[in-house]
């Protein structure tokens, strides 16, 4: 609770002349060529490149204000106090800002979602790059977009994506040597994109927490599938397509290479061992209307993240009817029409 965090009063001293707290916003993405799997769990360097859509829905609002250099870091999000993991991402992630900013201040970190957390719905990415966005100012880093999106990976790997806003290529930086250079290698950027005026419905058809956290999902799934190797090759084959159709502004193209690549991201799942699926009857039963969708001639197309919700990318003036399809089908289903959105931002600092 915030009343649980009550204002720290601190004595000025010069390192604390500068600004002392920050709140940014970020929304999350939705990967369209999907990054599963980790070569470096402590730097957060995923095996392959990804590229995704940041949504203009369900944002995460976050506060970062700094206390006294003694003590410990605090979080709530959405007004309850983090513990346990959540608590320690978020201090191993103010560890690593402490380190690049010289300063060894504490931390109250108050954070608000609109999005189920830990449902498959990006909550990781939205939260990491406001995060990012908000502590590096709180403690007077002056980063560019790109420093930001390293900073943000090392939180959780799709927050790389989600400092920027629209399409957005995530580069895994594998060709790398040191470690120094594949921490710098490994970062977000815009993709250039035609106009393809993209919607992406949103069918939130369990909105609980998943039963294995994606982070030791992806590990199993490296470890175990004997699918993964050869999705991971095809996937970066996609990406090349996925660039391809995007620049010619071909959603069909973006759609079905989109589809494919979820599929076969599920598919190394279900063939680890033990499986891991996150997709349900539900989940089916959505992907059964996106495939009549495409029969009647609206180019719709699915992909699902760790969770078993489905988001339908389509034309904007397709968005409605794509939605009360999926409505019709999954009667129990939340849906909603997401656009493309901005990326993380600042929205005030102070003392
Ligand atoms: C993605 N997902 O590209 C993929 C597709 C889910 C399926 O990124 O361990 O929360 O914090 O880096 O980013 C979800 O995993 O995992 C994810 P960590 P993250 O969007």
């Amino acid at each position: 609770m915030r009343s649980e965090h009550p204002a720290i009063t601190v004595a000025r001293s010069p390192e604390q002349d500068g600004t002392r707290s920050a709140t940014a916003v970020a929304h999350p993405n939705i990967a369209l060529v999907k990054y599963w799997g980790k070569r470096d769990e402590r730097l957060m360097l995923p095996w392959t490149d990804s590229l995704s859509m940041t949504l203009d829905v369900f944002p995460t609002t976050t506060r970062v204000r700094l206390g006294p250099a003694a003590g410990r870091d605090e979080a709530t999000l959405d007004g309850a106090p983090a513990t346990g993991e959540a608590l320690r991402r978020i201090t191993a992630f103010l560890e690593l800002v402490r380190e690049m900013s010289g300063s060894d201040r504490r931390a109250v970190v108050e954070s608000t979602n609109t999005v189920p957390t830990g449902a498959g719905l990006a909550s990781s990415a939205s939260g990491f790059a406001a995060l990012a966005v908000a502590a590096a100012a709180a403690y007077g880093l002056d980063l560019d977009a790109t420093a930001l999106s390293r900073l943000a990976r090392r939180g959780s790997g799709s927050a790389a994506r989600s400092v920027f806003g629209g399409f957005a290529v995530w580069h895994a930086g594998r060709d790398a040597g040191t470690d120094a250079d594949a921490d710098r290698c490994s970062y977000a950027e815009p993709v250039p994109t035609a106009d393809i005026d993209p919607a992406l419905v949103v069918a939130v058809v369990d909105a609980g927490p998943k039963s294995v956290s994606s982070r030791e999902a992806m590990r199993r799934t490296v470890g175990t599938s004997p699918l993964y190797r050869p999705w991971a090759a095809s996937s970066s084959q996609d990406l090349e397509e996925m660039r391809a159709a995007l620049r010619r502004g071909d959603l069909a193209a973006v759609g079905e290479i989109a589809e494919r690549n979820a599929l076969g991201m599920h598919a190394t799942m279900l063939a680890a061992r033990p499986a891991v699926r996150y997709l349900s009857s539900a989940t089916v039963t959505v992907l059964d209307c996106v495939l009549r969708l495409r029969r009647d001639g609206v180019p719709a197309y699915a992909t699902m993240d760790a969770g078993p919700n489905v988001k339908v990318l389509c034309h904007r003036t397709d968005a409605e009817r794509v939605a009360e399809a999926v409505r019709g089908a999954a009667p129990r289903a939340s849906v909603l029409v997401a656009g493309p959105g901005h990326g993380a931002r600042l929205l005030s600092e102070g003392t």
